[in-house]
């Protein structure tokens, strides 16, 4: 297993569209191995393969208190959304940014698992939250792309400022 480096917005590379998985084999078993672990490190309660700099439709999710409940997401389509729900999201790839986002509140979704098995979930709830900020990374989408501009101008610079004092008092510490 290995950690795995988040991307951090607005990296460019987070715009990139996924392309499918073409077959579920050892080597995407253990990018989703790798992801999970990042995932639970961070900590974060879902990751999409984009995040990671690997563009295939590939996600990861668990919203257990207990973190034993790790759901893997390979090719997702979302089959049936109804109803829409206001909720705070925040990213891993936009560290200590919370804002609402609107998304649908139910959700049937199909996708192939971990040994390659198509398999549908419906979802509703937070885990409906995520599975939609999930596949929006896949399509090169983030959660702050449906603030108001100002909105983002204003977390662009906040994130921006926090970088700064991050690599100052880096610096300091290597006097
Ligand atoms: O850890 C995460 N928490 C979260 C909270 C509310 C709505 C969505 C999320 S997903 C996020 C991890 C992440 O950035 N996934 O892409
Ligand atoms: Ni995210």
């Amino acid at each position: 297993m290995a950690l795995l480096e988040i991307l951090e917005y607005p990296d460019p590379r987070l715009r990139t569209v996924a392309e499918p998985v073409a077959a579920v084999d050892d080597a995407i078993r253990k990018l989703a191995d790798d992801m999970l672990e990042t995932m639970y490190a961070a900590p974060g309660i879902g990751l999409a393969a984009t995040q990671v700099d690997v563009h295939r439709r590939l996600l990861v999710i668990d919203i257990s208190e207990d973190r034993s409940a790790p759901l893997v997401f390979i090719n997702p389509e979302i089959l049936t959304a109804a109803g829409s729900a206001k909720n705070d999201e925040g990213c891993l790839s936009v560290p200590e940014i919370y804002e609402a986002v609107e998304r649908a509140e139910q959700i049937r979704v199909r996708a192939l698992n971990r040994a390659g098995e198509s398999f549908e979930m419906d979802a509703d709830g937070l885990l409906a939250v995520c599975i939609q900020h999930e596949m929006d990374h896949l399509e090169g989408k983030l959660f702050v792309d449906y603030l108001s501009d100002m909105k983002r101008r204003r977390l662009k610079k906040k994130l921006a400022k926090a970088r700064k004092r991050e690599a100052g008092a880096g610096a300091r510490q290597a006097l």
